[in-house]
């Protein structure tokens, strides 16, 4: 049957391809996708085609929710059509392009962009190509895979492609919950969201069918990329932050079901949700972003009893699984837009515990979550800034070496910032754990060398603090020699190691 029962968008069927001659040169377009799920499958295709077989130097600004896939973000950006991208990318070839200077990448953080877009500070939304499952006989649109940005992208842009993918079980009806309550500053008024399971908002987006200048139909899966199985470095990772929680259990700072868990993306993060399986933890939260493999195993043992996210972000394996008995897990999972999802105001009352990846952390606590020496993007801050800020408790994670033991992740200095050393309160790698919280900076670096730096770079670490505070009589808060500061990157890059 077919999944578009509403005769007016029916009327609006159309090609790939006609649906992406719609789109002009320098056009604004929002389009859906969060973490590898919920991407438009064709337009995007279309376009980069539509753009190479004219020639020339066509291209859009692109906003999405989050990282997209190959048939997103790949095409567009092997084709040169990407100008500029916000907010999260992942993808290897629009790296390439953000880092060899060809797009223009704004990496805010997630529960930002929709905001600052109804805000006006990226400038008018001319399209918005979204996917949703299907379109119910009144035109109202059950979402699919992913929320992020939709509801944002439809309200604000100009035209609307929709594309209604039926490899999306239909059982998605009832998964979201769409908050129409944002308003603008002075009008704004308290999320009232007290659960991660509580609805606020509408299980449908709503778009105003004369926008909608095409509608393209689509069987196609989302990306699913699979996870490496945890190695003994994350297992050990994921082994250091559930022996803190449970001391923190026992210090009487947690409830025995925790709070509600955020996990990042990875698979380290990943891995730490494995680990939760193994542990005798039960009546568990998640209010986060994503749910990957691990997440969704929890939800199977039961371990995990409520989930709120705005996507999912799964192996193809486990994807095909839930597909398959989508409705059962109906009443444990709610999806939600980006803005509440991430929201700081919910991430504060409700008490997030967040667990995310990092590039490097440096010995005061400053974390550096995605540059590679400073200047090369990986993927993007994500929702990293909007949790870990607002969390009750935030933990950073990462082995302690990178590049078979050539680079140090921790460092005297990280090359870039994402996360101050106000807003981090522990550090975890293989070699254990640095409690942060109410720490100076000079106590903060004893530990984090002591605890979570590799053996092979503690020592001169430690000679490194050794010699900033003989060198600093008047500058013994944080002491630093300057000179020396980003001397690690630079032997990595002059000698292959640090
Ligand atoms: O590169 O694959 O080329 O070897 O970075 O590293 O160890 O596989 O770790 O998959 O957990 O990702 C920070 C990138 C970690 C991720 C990051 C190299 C390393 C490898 C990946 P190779 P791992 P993970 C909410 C949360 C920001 C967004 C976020 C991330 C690659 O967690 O993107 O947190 N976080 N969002 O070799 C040079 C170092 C390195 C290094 C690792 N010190 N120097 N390279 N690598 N450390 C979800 C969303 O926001 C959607």
């Amino acid at each position: 049957m077919s999944r578009i029962t509403c005769p007016v968008m029916n009327s609006k069927l159309t090609t790939a391809e006609r649906a992406a001659a719609t789109i002009n040169d320098g056009d604004r377009v929002g389009m859906s996708g969060f973490t590898g799920s919920g991407y438009p499958k064709a337009v995007p295709a279309a376009l980069a085609e539509r753009a190479k077989n004219e020639g020339g130097d066509f291209g859009i600004e692109l906003l999405t929710g989050a990282s997209t896939a190959p048939e997103l973000d790949g095409v567009l950006a092997e084709a040169g059509v990407i100008r500029k991208r916000l907010p999260f990318q992942s993808d290897p070839a629009l790296r390439k392009s953000i880092n060899t200077g060809h797009t223009e990448y704004v990496d805010t953080h997630l529960s930002h962009s929709a905001q600052q877009a109804w805000f006006g500070f990226y400038g008018n939304l001319d399209v918005a190509v979204v996917e949703v499952s299907a379109v119910l006989p009144n035109g109202l649109l059950v979402p699919s895979s992913s929320v992020g940005n939709n509801k944002t992208w439809l309200d604000l842009a100009d035209k609307v492609i929709i594309e209604v993918n039926d490899w999306h079980p239909r059982a998605y009806e009832g998964f979201h919950d769409v908050y129409y309550g944002t308003k603008l500053p002075p009008e704004r008024r308290p999320i009232q969201l007290l659960d991660p399971l509580q609805r606020i908002g509408d299980p449908y987006l709503r778009v105003d069918p004369e926008k909608v200048i095409a509608v393209v139909e689509t069987h196609a899966p989302d990306r699913n990329l699979p996870f490496k199985d945890p190695d003994e470095n994350s297992k050990a990772m994921a082994e250091h932050v559930v022996d803190f929680l449970r001391f923190e259990i026992t210090q009487g700072r947690l409830p025995e079901n925790l709070l509600p868990l955020q996990s990042g993306v990875g698979n380290v993060a990943n891995a730490v949700m494995a680990e939760f399986a193994h542990s005798e933890f039960e009546n568990l939260t998640a209010y986060t972003e994503v749910i990957q493999d691990g997440m969704l195993d929890l939800i199977d043992t039961g371990k995990l009893t409520a989930v709120s996210a705005t996507a999912f972000s799964l192996s193809a394996e486990r994807a095909a699984a839930f597909n398959a008995k989508a409705e059962e897990y109906k009443g444990r999972i709610l999806m939600r837009t980006q803005e509440i999802s991430n929201h700081p105001e919910v991430i504060r009352r409700l008490g997030i515990i967040a667990i995310n990846g990092m590039v490097e952390a440096d010995i005061y606590g400053n974390v550096n979550s995605t540059h590679v020496m400073g200047s090369s993007i990986i993927n993007g801050i994500g929702g990293s800034g909007d949790f870990a800020r607002n969390a009750f408790l935030n933990f950073f994670v990462s082995p302690s070496t990178a590049k078979g033991g050539k680079i140090s992740s921790i460092v005297p200095f990280a090359s870039h910032v994402d996360h101050t050393e106000h807003d981090v309160q522990v550090l975890v790698t293989e070699q254990g754990l640095a409690d942060l919280r109410g720490l100076s900076p000079t106590a903060r670096a004893k530990k984090i060398i002591t605890n979570c730096a590799h053996p092979d770079y503690r020592d001169r670490l430690q000679d490194y603090i050794d010699r900033a505070a003989a060198a600093n009589p008047n500058g013994q808060h944080t002491p630093h020699l300057l000179a020396e500061a980003l001397s690690w990157h630079e032997n990595y890059q002059s000698h292959g190691h640090m």
